[in-house]
């Protein structure tokens, strides 16, 4: 049988299951990655997993988010995660050295070979042929621990590309015009896999880019073959020895499948504020804009930063515009400013910041009250950028750059000459900030600053729940919306009790309060519930809070898995119209639940005020244990095999 890319890194990791879609399969990982903001619990996690050292080839400790030092707690947990590192064998690569998915992508990614992150974005180093999926911090913990990936074989989603992009439109574009016809429902349950002739009109940082947001359709994951253009990326990031080639096989047959002709694309961009809010260019010309800020895991390739420098060379930066670049790794730093680029941007009044995540999740750069913001970053969902009100176009460097030499939303076609930009053939390497794991480390202390709190303990499932529906909410509900960022919550990641507070308070600001008082609720919720960041935290502050099942019309994968992990009870309602019978405030009573998932036969049977409701019972086996347990923790302990 033909086979696609996905299926052959798939089945070539299987530890139990066969590939056929809707099976749940174990899957060796070979890498894992973590960020401090999800990278803290998932320590505390490893740690309370009792394995002296990970058991994974490789596994890396970044530190991106938390970068801002208000106080002593962030750099408390960056002393904390360094030490972890030490501890168990680890790399760890230093606040101030760039973004994980940027750095994974230069250093680690490895066409075949499969990695799992606690960060949405992690499918980025599917641009270089990996098969690398997100997942909430205790999955990444476990994967440490030599323990296989639990996943639900996804449908197979074939994107074949043709053509070749025109100058001033971008890889950007490829996304921004999948999520137009797709949405951020469009990629669950799907792996998405880039084919055909297109394909190799693309570099590897550009399929990176399109992988990256791939996340914002809420796909599994997105992979793209592993050519020539692989083994040339490979080459000049000077690991050309791991490369191989891995293809589609000509009569692959994938689940569903779209065309999409790059020479067609024209520039696109998200409109305020979500990643499928897609509009023309062409269409919003003329809107003022104060901020653009280029860089993020997705957008700061060599190319993309050169090119703003080139534009730069014979234009200038608007005076109203604060132009902010977020440099994505200390590599491409210092290969631009091999190349001149980062003079020019000096030279041309560009605010270079700190590498990292910054704006993009709050931590900083927060746009003023009423402007627009132009950002080359993956999300926008409301608020996330710090402002109230926010209003953040997302788009490519390409009309970020043109845009800021005009001081409004421009179409970058509109500029002279087309810089034409190669990526170099062979990139200056900068391992200065990434530290290797250490062969011995029985010495090694741990050190623990007064923000590390102990995991909390969580009870086994009871067998009845009685309580109140605490919030009722709409469609697309993302993990921002039910556990805020920005630079006052992040800090607390690694303080479950302090956290939770932040509970849904963009949305209700007395939530936590009501739910504590309650002791028992439950929360209703529309389509694709939990989308966006792979934050565990959203599910775990919700158990620690007493929420004990979350009734929708569906889930996003991460999110469901995540509270499954930690013994909260995700139901998808049967009929998605009995969602217009449940209100807040409403009493909920689930009678003999530990039977009622025991028995896979038949539905899950909820009472809202005194009717009965029926919910999907489509837990696997291993699900069911774990939501009895009460959690993934709580099972191990347990029943450590
Ligand atoms: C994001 O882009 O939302 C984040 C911040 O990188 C998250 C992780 C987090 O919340 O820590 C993600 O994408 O998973
Ligand atoms: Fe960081 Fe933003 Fe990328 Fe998340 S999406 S990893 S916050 S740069």
């Amino acid at each position: 049988m033909d086979k696609s890319v996905s299926q052959k890194i798939i089945e070539e990791h299987l530890v139990k299951g066969r590939f056929e879609t809707d099976e749940e399969v174990a899957l060796k990982i070979d890498q894992t990655l973590t960020q401090d903001a999800t990278g803290t619990l998932a320590y505390i996690e490893f740690e309370a997993l009792g394995i002296p050292r990970i058991k994974t080839d490789l596994s890396v400790s970044y530190v991106d988010h938390n970068l801002l030092q208000n106080d002593s707690r962030n750099m408390d947990d960056h002393i904390f995660l360094q030490s972890v590192a030490k501890k168990f064998g680890l790399y760890f690569s230093k606040p101030g050295n760039g973004v994980s998915h940027h750095i994974h992508l230069e250093r680690f990614s490895e066409p075949g070979r499969t990695l799992l992150g606690s960060d949405s974005h992690t499918p980025t180093a599917g641009g270089c042929g990996m098969l690398a999926m997100g997942s909430g911090g205790l999955d990444v913990a476990m994967a440490m621990a030599g323990y296989p990936f639990y996943i639900t074989i996804p449908k197979t989603f074939g994107v074949r590309l043709t053509g070749k992009l025109r100058p001033w439109v971008s890889a950007k574009d490829v996304i921004f015009e999948i999520l137009r016809r797709h949405s951020v429902k469009g990629g669950i349950g799907r792996i998405i896999e880039y084919f055909g002739p297109g394909v190799e009109n693309l570099e590897v940082p550009e399929r990176a880019a399109i992988a990256n947001m791939g996340a914002e359709l809420g796909a599994t994951t997105t992979i793209f073959p592993s050519d020539e253009n692989t083994k040339r990326f490979l080459e000049a990031q000077g690991r050309a020895e791991i490369w191989k080639e891995i293809k589609p096989d000509n009569g692959t047959e994938y689940d569903g499948e779209i065309e999409l002709n790059l020479s067609d694309l024209e520039p696109l961009l998200a409109r305020p504020s979500s990643p499928d809010n897609v509009k023309k260019v062409s269409e919003l010309e003329g809107i003022k804009v104060e901020q653009i800020i280029i860089g993020s895991c997705g957008n700061s390739s060599y190319k993309d930063l050169m090119l703003v420098a080139k534009c730069l060379e014979k234009n200038k930066i608007h005076e109203n515009v604060s132009l902010e670049i977020n440099p994505g790794s200390r590599q491409i730093l210092e290969n631009i400013a091999h190349a001149n680029g980062l003079s020019q941007l000096i030279h041309s009044g560009a605010r270079i910041q700190q590498l990292g995540c910054l704006g993009c999740i709050g931590m900083g750069q927060s746009p003023a009250t009423g402007i627009v913001s132009l950002r080359t970053f993956p999300r926008n969902f409301p608020g996330r950028s710090g402002t109230k009100n926010d209003k953040v176009y997302l788009c490519s460097p390409e009309v970020a750059i043109a845009s800021a030499i005009k001081g409004e939303i421009t179409d970058p076609r509109k500029m002279d000459e087309f810089p034409k930009i190669r990526e170099p053939n062979k990139y200056i390497i900068n391992n200065e900030m990434m530290i290797p794991p250490l062969k011995n480390t029985s010495d090694i202390k741990i050190i623990r600053g007064p923000n590390i709190k102990p995991f909390p303990v969580l009870g086994s499932l009871l067998n009845e729940l009685d309580g109140k529906v605490l919030l009722k909410i709409g469609d697309n509900i993302t993990t921002d919306h039910i556990l805020p960022a920005g630079s006052k919550i992040l800090p607390l990641r690694s303080n479950i009790p302090a956290i939770s507070e932040f509970t849904f308070s963009n949305i209700d600001s007395t939530f936590s309060k009501k739910a504590k008082e309650a002791k028992i609720g439950f929360i209703v919720g529309g389509e694709n519930y939990g989308q966006g960041s792979s934050r565990e935290h959203a599910a775990l502050v919700c158990r620690y809070l007493g929420i004990r099942a979350k009734i929708v019309k569906s889930f996003a994968r991460i999110h469901r898995s995540n509270l499954i992990n930690f013994g909260v009870m995700p139901l998808v309602l049967k009929d998605s119209k009995n969602y217009d019978k449940i209100n807040s405030g409403d009493h909920i009573r689930i009678k003999e639940i530990r039977d009622q998932i025991s028995n896979e036969d038949k539905s899950i049977v909820i009472e809202v005020n005194n009717e009965k409701i029926t919910c999907l019972n489509e837990f696997s086996k291993r699900e069911r244990k774990l939501l009895l347990s009460g959690g993934l923790i709580n099972f191990i302990k347990t029943s450590p095999n």
